[in-house]
């Protein structure tokens, strides 16, 4: 999803985070995360930019609808071009000294965005292409489900309850974690900050045939042996989790703005944007200060 929940991460940054942030996003995008946050989502449209689509989700071959949700890095991300393998990627692009400061930039800016993302229950989801096709209704206009968790809900929140701004939306959250609902949390929503710890069950099946093994191997390449983290892994589990409760709980031609569905994903929004700025500040906390 958008921009919304990076403009929280400013807050929580350590001093040598903070200053690298300001140093890495050049001004036009004021020297923050917030507007810096957009640009994964425009270029992946951009002609040399489309292998970046697909580091926006993983497709998590579960059963929602059954009541059987999951995230299995190998059967989900088998491929390596997923968002758990890409924000392993970058991680280690954006603290590489031997890299050009175009690619440093582009790294902080692919994190902030991903780490945003794969707190997006849909982007945690293969069912009907994340829910890209099932149409939905929000606020009377037709749109589809991933669509009305992306923005549709989003914005009628911030409309209904944070004045229209953006930036307020942002204070609120800040607010909910310092000192309110959220602050009893915020120490189990870093009980997993390792930017290290690979996932301990990532080897690939044995028995793969030859061509399997050579993609395979190729795909290494490519990848330069980047090796899945846990902590995306687990973050993508818990947003995937409300797939099997609030995200495809609805009735067939229920306005999803503006009914029971709306009041039961809101809360789910707000703590899914908070915890992942969150987190997306205590990331670049150990990255660049060693500690959150
Ligand atoms: N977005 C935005 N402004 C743009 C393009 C996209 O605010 N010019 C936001 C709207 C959606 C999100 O990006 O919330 C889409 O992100 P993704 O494609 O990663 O879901
Ligand atoms: N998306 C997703 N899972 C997919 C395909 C797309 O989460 N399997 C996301 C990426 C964008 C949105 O859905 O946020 C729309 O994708 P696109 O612009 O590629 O149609
Ligand atoms: N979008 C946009 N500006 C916004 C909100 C949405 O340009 N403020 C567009 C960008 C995408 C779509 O809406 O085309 C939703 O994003 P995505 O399809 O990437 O989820
Ligand atoms: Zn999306």
């Amino acid at each position: 999803w958008g921009d919304l929940g990076h403009e929280t991460v400013g807050y929580f940054l350590a001093p040598n985070a903070l200053a690298f942030v300001k140093a890495t996003i050049s001004s036009s995008d004021d020297n923050s995360l917030g507007p810096a946050a957009i640009w994964a989502d425009e270029v992946k449209y951009d002609d040399g930019w489309e292998w970046s689509q697909p580091l926006h989700f993983v497709d998590a071959e579960d059963s929602p609808l059954d009541g059987s949700c999951s995230v299995e890095q190998t059967r989900d991300c088998g491929d390596g071009q997923c968002i758990l393998i890409a924000i392993a990627n970058y991680t280690t692009q954006v603290s590489d000294s031997s890299l050009s400061s175009t690619q440093i930039q582009d790294a902080l800016k692919f994190i902030v965005q991903f780490l945003g993302d794969i707190g997006q229950p849909l982007h945690v989801e293969a069912y009907e292409v994340g829910g890209n096709d099932i149409s939905a209704k929000c606020s009377g206009e037709s749109t589809n489900l991933h669509a009305a968790w992306d923005t549709g809900m989003v914005e009628k929140n911030i409309d209904d309850n944070h004045g229209g701004s953006s930036e307020t939306y942002a204070d609120d959250l800040v607010t909910e974690i310092k000192s309110g609902s959220y602050k009893s949390l915020t120490s189990s929503w870093l009980s997993c900050t390792s930017i290290t710890e690979p996932v301990s069950n990532s080897k690939r099946a044995p028995g793969a045939d030859l061509e399997d093994e050579i993609k395979n191997l190729l795909q290494d390449r490519a990848t330069e042996k980047i090796t899945p983290l846990e902590c995306p892994l687990v973050w993508a589990q818990e947003a995937n989790a409300f797939d099997c409760t609030v995200v495809f709980n609805y009735t067939k031609g229920e306005d999803l703005c503006t009914s029971s569905y709306y009041s039961n994903a809101v809360p789910v929004i707000d703590l899914q944007l908070a915890k992942q700025g969150y987190r997306l500040a205590a990331w670049l906390n150990v990255i660049f200060d060693g500690s959150t």
